[in-house]
């Protein structure tokens, strides 16, 4: 240790302290200064509550570009399937014909609702309009709807109400994915460069008219819904007035609605954190990737991401994670105290694809045992490693139960948590049977030593609960 004397231990601390507090109002999801005028912040801890606890929801990427499923003209064309229209390109005059063909007589919102609640999703985001424009919900301001297409003509069919209501039978909350960037509607700007429509008269604002009132629409036609997820925000004709507006108007409809944070200007691309300054928004939105940390207490973040390199369905896109993978983004989301937003893409047809289904199923299977070790847990105590991950729940009795998730089995059967030096109160390991007898733990000076049996119980991650001596 090196020793100060009294001036320069006080001039030490109060150093120390500048750069706390710099630190904090510099802070870089802008916390701090959002503080002073944005109202919706501090009642964001109480709305968010279920949603944290709930960590894993089901993200679904739905529409008329599940009919051509990635191929055009008997051409595969390369890039997610959802923007195929722009990929292809397609002219609008061309694509909306492909609303006469959207007749999904497979979809049965019962069974899509039953396959999440078989996961362990705790909730599910789904397009109600993607970038091509096109609404799965019955709308009063516009044609382009499901009550255009075979599927929803002439009878009161409606995607988003039969998924709300099923959602409500099996108590899973709803979330509706909404895109700011229309491609099809006229008074949408800019254009696309392939879009040969003239753009005399189209009118900006006339667009957020009609944005506005179909988010009113999806807010208000199916009772209280618990998400909306904005997207396409990024375009240069997107202010950050016209997403503190929107914001406005969502939280009119809903005052206990949560909104991403793409409905403003703040997020840094697909890091998906917001840049410092004041934005509006209750979660960060990193896409296709899990932070390398979590942002600390009262930051919050959900990463989504595909199961293949997909989100809308392309019938060639076999590439898919395995379940072992899938189930460890969880449990890394989890330990860094985020979300796990995972799609699915469904056919034309309605159904969603078996691979994934699999997936789903044994995500479910895994949780069913271990779900005590992500749902209602924050970030774990210490960071991962190679060995694992942990996550943490603080105990009535003021002692706090660690979950440590073993990614790679030591092979001398001894597993150093390092850092967390707690004396420890008991342990045993999360699962069936035997499995609760080959766990012995102690506290040493680096860390939390685990004595484990010679091989993991779980095939995709054999979590240990360990009760430690007050907070780590
Ligand atoms: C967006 C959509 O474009 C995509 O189709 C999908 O819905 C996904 C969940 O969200 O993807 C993005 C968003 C932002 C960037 C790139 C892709 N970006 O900022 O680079």
């Amino acid at each position: 240790m090196i020793s100060l004397g009294p001036v320069r231990r006080l001039v030490v601390a109060s150093l120390c302290l500048l750069v706390l507090f710099s630190l904090s109002v510099a802070h870089p999801h802008g916390e701090a200064l959002a503080k002073a005028d944005d109202p919706w912040l501090s009642t964001r801890d109480e709305r968010i509550a279920w949603w944290t606890d709930a960590r894993f929801g089901m993200f679904i990427h739905w529409g008329l570009y599940a009919i051509p499923a990635g191929e055009w003209n008997g051409k595969r064309v390369p890039g997610i399937g959802e923007w195929i229209m722009h990929r292809a390109p397609i002219k609008p005059r061309d694509y909306q014909p492909l609303a006469q063909r959207f007749n999904p007589t497979k979809f049965d919102a019962d069974a899509w609702v039953r396959l999440m609640k078989d996961a362990g999703c705790r909730y599910f985001v789904i397009t109600t309009k993607h970038h091509d424009g096109f609404a799965l919900f019955r709308s009063d301001v516009s044609d382009y709807d499901i009550a255009a297409t075979p599927f929803g003509e002439g009878n009161n069919r409606d995607i988003m109400r039969e998924l709300a209501d099923a959602a409500r039978r099996h108590g899973v909350r709803i979330g509706w994915y909404h895109s700011v960037m229309d491609w099809r509607h006229p008074d949408y700007l800019p254009r696309r460069k392939w879009d040969d429509r003239p753009t005399e008269g189209a009118d900006f604002d006339r667009y957020r008219v009609y944005l506005h009132a179909q988010v009113e629409e999806i807010l208000n036609n199916y009772g209280p819904i618990d998400i909306i997820w904005f997207d396409g925000e990024w375009e240069a004709s997107w202010t950050h007035e016209h997403g503190i507006a929107l914001h406005e108007h969502c939280m009119e409809q809903n005052p206990k609605l949560l909104v991403n944070n793409r409905v403003d200007k703040g997020r840094k691309g697909m890091q998906g954190m917001n840049r410092s300054g004041q934005f509006r928004g209750d979660f960060g939105t990193p896409e296709q990737e899990i932070p390398e940390t979590g942002f600390g207490e009262k930051v919050y973040w959900e990463s989504c991401m595909t199961m293949n390199n997909t989100w809308g369905y392309k019938k060639h896109d076999k590439n898919w994670k395995s379940t072992r993978t899938l189930i460890r983004n969880l449990v890394d989301t989890s330990s860094k105290g985020g979300n796990y937003l995972l799609n699915v893409g469904p056919t034309a047809a309605g159904e969603i694809p078996t691979a994934s289904q699999e997936r789903l199923r044994a995500m479910g299977k895994w949780l069913a045992k271990h779900g005590e070790s992500i749902y209602g847990t924050s970030a774990g105590p210490v960071a991962g490693g190679k060995w694992g991950r942990t996550t943490m729940r603080g105990r009535d009795d003021g002692n706090t139960d660690i979950y440590v998730h073993v990614f790679d089995w030591p092979a001398d059967s001894r597993l150093l948590v390092p850092g967390l030096t707690n004396k420890v109160l008991a342990a045993s390991g999360l699962g069936e049977g035997e499995a609760s007898r080959r766990v012995a733990a102690e506290s040493t000076p680096e860390g939390l030593v685990l004595t484990l049996g010679t091989e993991p119980w779980d095939a995709h991650a054999s979590v240990m609960k360990v009760t430690i001596a007050g907070a780590p």
